[in-house]
């Protein structure tokens, strides 16, 4: 395939650039409510941000992973179009304040995020637990493995990366029903980042070690927040698994409507992500990858990432914004 084809098959490439406006701006409406103790209002300064952004965006946009159903969430829901109508038809996967409550506390690595793929490339994940592993790039493939034990994974890691276990750090979410993959993991020698949200970012930050000190991410979190990371992931290089926990009927039942027929598969990132995929996360609050927003007297700046699958580049865009009327 040629360059031009290739351009041509894949999304339009001036979205990579679009696409930054929208988590820069719902970064923005956040920040101004960090450390404020309000997860609620938070989220919804930045949704709200994120919607008018996003409706100005040449797409013809579904939002395919969103703040909820239809009937709980009246902004970006489930199945809401968004965008100008004139476009490319894409699905879109976001979260406009992911780590609400580290937002509240003014705690690190709150990001607003968006992934746009080309339509049906994007898992439809129902709002549940998955329990996920991933690792960055440069490691042979199935170095990982969900259903091997913390220890295995971990040793089979340091041995690939040519260190001793002890100098693996792996990011896990602090929740009491992560306590026996804790003890597992210091069994082990290694050391473990808890992270009081926020897993987006975490799986994000293992595939920059050398900058975030994260090496694994092992866990259970919200299955959203997989396809997010996993969209990620497809832009980096590295490697995710996922599997849903569908452990009640009704869960099972609900998945099934969302389409998903085997409760017990296990997705990599790019099942999750198919496609050519754009990815874009502003930072909130200052983070291991990403600045926070900084509000100046006369500028606000923003730090974003963006990352697209089928050029596999990672742009990083620090702003600074002088019309502050924008905002
Ligand atoms: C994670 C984390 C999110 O939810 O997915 C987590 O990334 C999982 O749910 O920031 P629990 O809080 O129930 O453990 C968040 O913490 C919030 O969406």
């Amino acid at each position: 395939m040629n360059m031009a084809q290739n351009i041509a098959a894949g999304l339009d490439r001036i979205l990579t650039m679009e696409v930054v406006r929208v988590t820069e701006r719902a970064a923005v409406a956040a920040a101004r409510l960090r450390g404020r103790g309000d997860e609620k209002a938070a989220d919804q300064v930045a949704v709200d941000a994120m919607r008018q952004e996003l409706n100005r965006l040449p797409i013809k946009g579904t939002v395919v992973i969103g703040e909820g159903e239809r009937d709980e969430a009246p902004m970006l829901y489930i199945g809401e179009e968004v965008g100008t109508g004139k476009g490319p038809a894409v699905d879109i996967a976001l979260d406009p304040l992911e780590g609400t409550t580290i937002c509240a506390k003014n705690l690190p690595n709150a990001l607003a995020v968006i992934a746009i793929a080309e339509k049906g490339s994007l898992l439809f994940a129902p709002d549940v637990y998955m329990d996920k592993i991933a690792i960055g790039p440069g490691y042979p493939d199935s170095l990982i493995d969900i259903d091997a034990p913390p220890a295995e994974n971990i040793a089979n890691l340091a041995k690939a990366k040519g260190v001793a276990v002890p100098d693996i750090t792996a990011c896990i979410l602090d929740r009491p029903r992560h306590a026996k993959l804790i003890d597992a993991v210091r069994a082990t020698g290694a050391a473990i980042r808890l992270i009081g949200d926020g897993d987006v970012a975490g799986v994000i930050h293992t595939t920059d070690p050398e900058e975030t000190g994260i090496d694994i991410y092992l866990g259970t979190g919200g299955a959203p927040e997989g396809v997010l990371a996993a969209a990620a992931l497809r832009c980096t290089g590295g490697q995710m698994q996922g599997r849903l926990i569908l452990d009640t009927p009704e869960k099972i039942a609900r998945a099934e409507k969302m389409g998903i027929s085997d409760p017990k598969r296990v997705y990599r990132a790019q099942d999750m992500a198919r496609g050519d995929v754009l990815f874009a996360a502003t930072g909130v609050t200052d983070g291991n990858l990403l600045g926070g927003v900084k509000f100046g007297r006369t500028f606000i700046t923003t730090h974003t990432i963006v990352l697209r699958s089928s050029s596999r580049t990672v742009r990083e865009i620090k702003a600074r914004h002088q019309d502050l009327e924008k905002f």
